[in-house]
């Protein structure tokens, strides 16, 4: 087949999936065409079977360079014709899925381009309750030829909030031959942790609704019983703020901020533990990559997180907010080495039993096909609604 993916540039969750889908997609003999405004930073290598088509802004002075959508409307339907695309596979309701079924529409009588879209979480639990953004997300939703999301907590609530039923689960994955756990880069231990401290993981892209601050107000506690220093790693606007506190805790010297990185699997590697203290997640994909890594996951007990961490077995799983029960869980892995690899392992059997690549990607391709089979036929009818 022949797959268009229209995802963000950015290296947030769906960013993640959406190019581990593709390159999983090529490896399997597809060729897919990435369509976004920058090349997203997972998308590593290109090839014959995996190309990047950059969706530039129209360049016309009374047009806002904030006109995306209509861009990248445009440019899914120049590819999608040109490069005679089987389907387009639109991560996140905004703007992708709104113009994927723009370029659809730009087509019709001249190309079928079936659309499919994901729905990864914020689209549904912040767009969702915006009413400005809430009848756009409902279009995409109620105009995609196929629909899927990826926990069945966000298949709830996108039930309860857009009246959209029987929208198909279809988990995020991991390549567990990558996310293994294993040597890391040369160097990087030592320098994280010159007095041999225990690591404590937090991987997100700082927006509020991760809690930045929560990890460090752990840390906080944790510290006073156990030698460990917290890295944090990626970008986004909350990093100022969490530094601060940092500072006004009297923590800094002892939490690191490393920044965006490619390379994830290497600080998972010289992990002990990751925690994700969210405010909500669909499904919390870092969470599923640390324990890929056998590392132990100390998360939030919401959203799609309890279909991927199984409290007291992979993991601990702990109510948004519980900062003193949180540092507790943590500290007990962390001073005890059999429970921590013994959350470990199971958290790499989770991950290669229910959420591997091998796992998952099949079940993309059988939706792909059937969203095919049942679109051609129904070319010419405007109300194609999407396969349950
Ligand atoms: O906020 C993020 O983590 C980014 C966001 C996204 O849409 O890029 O992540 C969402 O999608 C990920 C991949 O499906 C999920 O693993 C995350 O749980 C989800 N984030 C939230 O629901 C807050």
């Amino acid at each position: 087949m022949k797959i268009g993916i229209a995802c963000f540039g950015t290296s947030g969750g769906s960013g993640s999936v959406a190019v581990g889908l593709g390159q999983a997609l090529a490896s399997l003999g597809h060729s897919v065409d990435f369509i976004a405004p920058h090349r997203p930073p997972r998308l590593a290598c290109l090839s014959e079977r995996v190309q990047f088509q950059e969706v530039r802004g129209f360049d016309y002075p009374l047009f806002d360079p904030a006109d995306h959508a209509f861009a990248l409307a445009a440019k899914l339907a120049d590819v999608g014709q040109r490069k005679r695309l089987d389907l387009v596979h639109a991560h996140y309701a905004l703007p992708h899925a709104v113009s994927a079924c723009l370029a659809r529409e730009l087509l019709r009588g001249r190309f079928s381009l079936p659309v499919i879209t994901t729905l990864h979480g914020t689209d549904v639990t912040i767009l969702g309750r915006d009413p400005s953004t809430y009848a756009l997300a409902k279009y995409a939703m109620t105009q995609s030829d196929g629909l899927t999301t990826v926990s069945n907590f966000l298949a709830g609530e996108i039930a309860d909030r857009f009246q959209v039923p029987g929208v198909r689960v279809i988990p995020n994955f991991v390549d567990t031959d990558n996310f293994q756990p294993g040597a890391s880069v040369a160097g990087l231990r030592e320098r994280l942790a010159p007095s041999g401290e225990k690591l404590i993981m937090h991987i997100s892209n700082f927006r509020p609704i991760k809690q930045a601050g929560h990890c460090v107000q752990i840390f906080s506690r944790i510290r006073r019983k156990i030698r460990c220093r917290l890295v944090m790693v990626g970008d986004g606007p909350e990093v100022h703020r969490t530094q601060e506190l940092a500072r006004e805790l009297g923590v800094e010297r002892d939490v690191v901020f490393v920044g965006e990185q490619a390379g994830v699997v290497d600080y998972l590697r010289v992990a002990s533990l990751l925690l994700l203290p969210s405010k909500t997640e669909s499904f919390g994909l870092a969470a599923l990559e640390a324990m890929s890594c056998e590392v132990p996951v100390v998360a939030s007990l919401v959203g799609g997180l309890p279909e991927v961490v199984d409290d007291g077995i992979s993991g601990r799983l702990l109510p948004c907010g519980d900062l003193d029960g949180m540092a507790v869980a943590a500290a007990e892995i962390l001073a005890n080495e059999k429970m921590g690899a013994s959350f470990g392992r199971a958290g790499r059997a989770t991950a290669i039993n229910r959420f591997s690549a091998d796992r998952v990607v099949p079940l993309y391709l059988e939706y792909y096909r059937q969203v095919i089979d049942q679109f051609k036929p129904a070319m010419g009818a405007p109300e194609a609604r999407f396969v349950r």
